[in-house]
């Protein structure tokens, strides 16, 4: 190690925040870029499948918080890039990424949102797991990504609420508003399972990335937490996990739970899930249509540029 890297570790060791202008080792960079970039793209691709339910939503009031809901999501995902580009990289070659298929979002975005029901799944559930990782990403080491996850959870809290709240009244509700509330949480319990990542032993970044602290707890850790809570959640309300291995463990204090079929989750990062075209193809639309506003935006600063305003 060089003495520039023992100086890099003392500093992390020692809780002080790498901020933007600071030395760091090219790898801690690269690997932050990768993480708060797929971040980004997570937050942006995941308002396609919420955005499919609002002309459908059930009330102007339910709208209303959807529409404000996917709105969060397009705004975390601006601070995530913002803080992606403290690092040396442009706005463009992160959406290059996305689009050429280099970087991965999370794999959840990747299910179709088929009920109305599912918009209560995504928000309790997805949410919810968001919540849980994002939590412990307040205490990141690199500043600007530890300091959007303050804001972030602050609002993921309360998509999280409206989750469970649309859960609770379908659960409410008539036997086949229950039954579309069951059926919601049989497709996305699995899958929300997998957003924490691979096993600890199968995570290939977890060693370097917990010694840098830009991980604070392991993808196991946090994924037993998430279920920890849920599970009281979905009791309370009389929802059932569709799990018949979930067991309270006396000696452990967790519950135990059945096997996680990494295959699926391989096929869906691999770009094989149910909607990875869809979702990918619908971002590379909505870019292109969308090139006039950012042409616009640069005509407009080069000739203010060239032009200051009198009052300037
Ligand atoms: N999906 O070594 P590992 C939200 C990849 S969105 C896809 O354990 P790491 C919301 C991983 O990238 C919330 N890929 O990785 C928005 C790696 O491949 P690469 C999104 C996954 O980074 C709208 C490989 O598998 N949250 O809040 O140490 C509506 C090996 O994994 C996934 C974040 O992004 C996955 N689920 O740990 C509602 C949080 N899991 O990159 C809600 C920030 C793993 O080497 N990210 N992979 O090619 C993290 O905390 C970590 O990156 C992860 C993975 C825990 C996700």
């Amino acid at each position: 190690m060089s003495e520039e890297e023992i100086l890099f570790q003392q500093r992390i060791d020692a809780e002080l925040k790498v901020e933007p202008k600071d030395w760091m080792p090219e790898k801690y960079r690269q690997n932050l870029i990768r993480q708060i970039s797929q971040h980004a793209h997570s937050e942006v691709i995941g308002m396609q499948p919420e955005g499919n339910w609002i002309t459908r939503a059930p009330t102007l009031h339910r709208k209303s918080i959807l529409l404000a809901k996917i709105q969060d999501e397009g705004g975390h995902g601006l601070y995530l890039y913002s803080a992606a580009e403290t690092l040396g990289i442009s706005r463009e070659e992160l959406v290059q990424a996305l689009h050429s298929g280099a970087a991965k979002y999370a794999s959840i975005f990747n299910y179709p949102a088929l009920t109305w029901a599912d918009m209560g799944a995504i928000g309790w559930l997805v949410d919810g797991a968001a919540i849980v990782n994002q939590i412990s990403l307040q205490r990141t080491s690199y500043g600007p990504y530890a300091r959007s996850m303050v804001r972030i959870c602050k609002e993921e809290s309360f998509h999280q609420r409206q989750g469970y709240h649309i859960m609770m009244v379908l659960m409410q509700g008539s036997q086949e508003q229950q039954a579309m509330a069951q059926d919601a949480l049989d497709r996305f319990w699995w899958p929300s399972l997998m957003m924490f990542g691979p096993h600890d032993a199968e995570s290939a970044n977890s060693t370097q990335s917990m010694k840098w602290k830009i991980k604070r707890k392991s993808n196991d850790e946090l994924r037993q937490k998430f279920i920890d809570q849920s599970v009281k959640q979905a009791e309370v309300i009389g929802l059932k996990i569709p799990d018949p291995a979930l067991k309270w463990n006396k000696a452990r204090e967790h519950y135990d739970f059945g096997k996680i079929d990494w295959d699926e989750f391989a096929r869906v990062i691999k770009g094989d899930g149910p909607c990875n075209r869809q979702r990918l193809q619908h971002h590379i639309r909505t870019h292109n249509e969308g090139a006039w506003v950012r042409d616009a935006v640069a005509a407009y600063e080069a000739k203010h540029k060239k032009q200051p305003t009198r009052a300037a």
